[in-house]
């Protein structure tokens, strides 16, 4: 009998070119991982469209239906509990998640982030590279602790700053590389190569580098 695959929950905020990748990654039948679901914060965005497109269940739980950030946690983690999943991936989802959450899913919740981390924790990282003078941008997965895009790094690739750039430019260069990185991390995870154990990354049982894995194309 085949092995279980791994069952992998998508957390989105927009268009969801990230969750692409990861549906054309997966959508084979013998692929060690499949997307059950696509959860996101803001109704009528294009992943939802892309997650229907390729016939996998989708939930909106929109923030501003909540009173709080503890509220929406909670209706977050119930609705992403119902899918069982093994891992849960944030691709382009833009809302921080509280405590509860983070512990609820610690060591199978992960992120892609648009920067080279620990560079430029948080939002606009292409305009703090580009008005860094910085040589290069690029992004990173890791997985996903209470300290703000401050987890254990996973897999990272760099793409250079062109001398006229400006942080869209940067933006669609350095997504180029999240779309090849990102599925190779889940596919690490859903193969039982990758874990988080004592809040270090292992690959194959051995610690990763402080910035991850370093994927040159
Ligand atoms: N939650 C925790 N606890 N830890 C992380 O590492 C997280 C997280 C939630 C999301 C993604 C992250 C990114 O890759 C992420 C990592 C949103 C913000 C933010 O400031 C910052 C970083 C990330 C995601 N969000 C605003 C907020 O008040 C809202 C911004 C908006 O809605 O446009 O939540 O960059
Ligand atoms: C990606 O660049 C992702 O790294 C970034 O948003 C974009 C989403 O694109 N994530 C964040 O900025 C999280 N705060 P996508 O919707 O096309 O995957």
């Amino acid at each position: 009998m085949a092995e279980a695959r791994c069952r992998v929950v998508v957390l989105i905020s927009g268009t969801g070119t990230n969750l692409q990748a990861l549906l054309d990654t997966f959508a084979a039948a013998d692929s060690p991982a499949e997307i059950v679901g696509v959860v996101s914060n803001r109704p009528g965005v294009g992943g939802l469209e892309r997650a229907a497109r390729a016939g996998v269940a989708t939930a909106v739980v929109d923030h501003r239906d909540f009173p709080d950030r503890a509220a929406f946690d909670a209706a977050l983690l119930d609705k992403v509990a119902s899918f069982a999943p093994d891992l849960v991936a944030l691709a382009g989802f833009m809302r921080i998640l509280g405590a509860e959450f983070v512990r609820h899913f610690a060591g199978r919740l992960i992120n892609i982030h648009p920067s080279l981390l620990p560079r430029y924790p948080g939002l606009d990282t292409h305009k703090r590279a580009i008005e860094a003078g910085d040589s290069h941008g690029g992004a990173t997965v890791h997985f996903v602790t209470e300290e703000l895009d401050g987890g254990p790094a996973i897999v990272q690739a760099a793409v250079p700053i062109l001398p006229d750039d400006d942080p869209g430019a940067l933006a669609a260069r350095v997504l180029t590389v999240e779309h090849q990185i990102y599925p190779l991390a889940v596919e690490w995870f859903a193969s039982g190569r990758l874990a988080l154990r004592d809040g270090q990354a292992l690959l194959d049982r051995q610690p990763l580098p402080a910035g991850g894995y370093r994927f040159e194309e």
